[in-house]
């Protein structure tokens, strides 16, 4: 016997439960997550998963770049799926709520559906995204970017990590490069629920932030030439210093972007002196840059201003730098009529909302390029995030799932 749609809830403590038992797959001594994406501790998590899917009823499916699909059927199997889902990869200093949220508040959904006994008209499929942290291997979202066809399979499967191991190795290492071809689901929209990853939901008190938007995003590798040499016998004048070279480029990429905040941020998160010694002075360092905006003008103007920077400071030290731009993902605006889904399930489960741009990038952001695709986001501690003392709250998380729910529920249709 079904129950009503329109009231039903999801089980927070079962939700709860399944946030903190995964929690332990990379789990660290200061309460975070070290996930990297098709490492050993993502086979366990993806293991875990997979068996939870299953036992669902879900009909579950793996395709090249070891995405994890679980589909449950609809009364009317001629209609696409509707999709919603996160990842469960995380940062180095990941945390129990980056992606894991919104995959677990997916099969929560499945669950839940199935507890109530309700069958929806169209079909339903729950995502496991690989990579979308974009830590181990490059670009982020990368296997909902190769869904989407910004870039082939095979390109993907070449990618190395900083060991030399490609994507192929690792998947092969995991086992989970799976037979279905990318894109083989059909999905007719996409819906990810994630913590908000910033601070502005707690600061105003709102339970769920309404995502209509997303960040822009420029990623680049760079590589600077200095000239190694004695670090006591050269003199200061005559010195070709890669690390130096770097710190004014790190100290410019700071001042273009909050000469435009709030509209831009940028990041030098990676950085390595080729040969390091304390008596020799740096002569090869590499390094990359993260910097964003929702304006896709002030995209533009980030670039030029980085490369303008970093051409005066090299000429000026006499050293040279490669600047490569490897990724560039322009903003995102999600589809009218899914975001008017998301803030009918809050309005009428009575959850407070507002309207938010995510700053973060998400797969989301990617499905959207070729489906309706739209976000729910809920607050977390402090805006904390990419750190191991992220964290939420079980009503919170329970309450982004409950809108999860509905907006699924009214996407899909329900039969009985
Ligand atoms: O980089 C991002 O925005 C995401 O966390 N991968
Ligand atoms: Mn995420
Ligand atoms: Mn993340």
């Amino acid at each position: 016997m079904s129950r009503p749609a329109s009231n039903l809830q999801i089980d927070s403590a079962r939700l709860w439960g399944t946030i903190h038992e995964t929690a332990k797959f990379g789990a660290t001594p200061k309460g975070g997550v070290r996930r990297l994406t098709l490492s050993q501790e993502d086979k366990e998590v993806r293991d875990w998963f997979r068996k939870a899917c299953e036992e669902a009823g879900l009909e579950v499916h793996v395709d090249a770049l070891g995405s994890i699909f679980g589909l449950r059927r609809g009364r009317d199997m001629g209609r696409p799926a509707v999709g919603f889902g996160s990842h469960l990869d995380t940062q180095p200093t990941g945390g129990k709520f980056d992606g894991i949220l919104g995959t677990l508040g997916a099969l929560e959904v499945m669950r839940t559906l199935n507890n109530a006994g309700i069958e929806t008209e169209a079909p339903l499929c729950i995502v496991n995204w690989t990579n979308e942290e974009g830590s181990r291997f490059a670009p982020a979202m990368m296997a909902s970017a190769a869904y989407v066809g910004d870039f082939t399979t095979d390109d993907i499967l070449s990618r190395r990590d900083a060991e030399g191991v490609t994507v192929k190795q690792a998947l092969d290492g995991i086992g989970y490069r799976g037979d279905k071809p990318v894109g083989f689901q059909k999905l007719g929209c996409f819906v990810e629920l994630h913590i908000e990853q910033g601070p502005i939901l707690e600061a105003e008190d709102k339970t769920i932030g309404v995502v209509d938007s997303g960040q822009g995003v420029l990623w680049y590798d760079g590589k600077i030439t200095g000239f190694e040499s004695h670090a006591g016998s050269t003199p200061m004048g005559l010195r070709r210093d890669a690390l130096a070279t770097l710190s004014e480029i790190v100290l410019a990429m700071e001042s273009i972007a909050s000469k435009r905040a709030p509209n831009a941020v940028g990041t030098v998160g990676e950085a390595v002196i080729a040969k390091p010694s304390r008596n020799v002075i740096p002569g090869e360092v590499a390094f990359t840059i993260d910097t964003r905006s929702a304006d896709g003008a002030i995209m533009d103007a980030l670039d030029r201003d980085l490369r303008a920077a970093v051409a005066e400071i090299a000429a000026r030290r006499k050293v040279e730098v490669k600047l490569d731009l490897v990724w560039r993902k322009p903003p995102t605006h999600f589809d009218p009529r899914l975001i008017a889904a998301v803030e009918n399930a809050a309005e009428s489960l009575g959850y407070s909302h507002r309207r938010i741009t995510s700053g973060a990038g998400h797969d989301a952001c990617n499905l959207n390029t070729v489906i309706p695709a739209a976000m729910v986001f809920v607050p977390c501690k402090d805006g904390i995030s990419h750190n191991e003392l992220e964290d939420a709250t079980q009503a919170d998380c329970a309450a982004g799932t409950n809108v999860l729910l509905h907006t699924v529920l009214a996407l899909a249709g329900v039969a009985s």
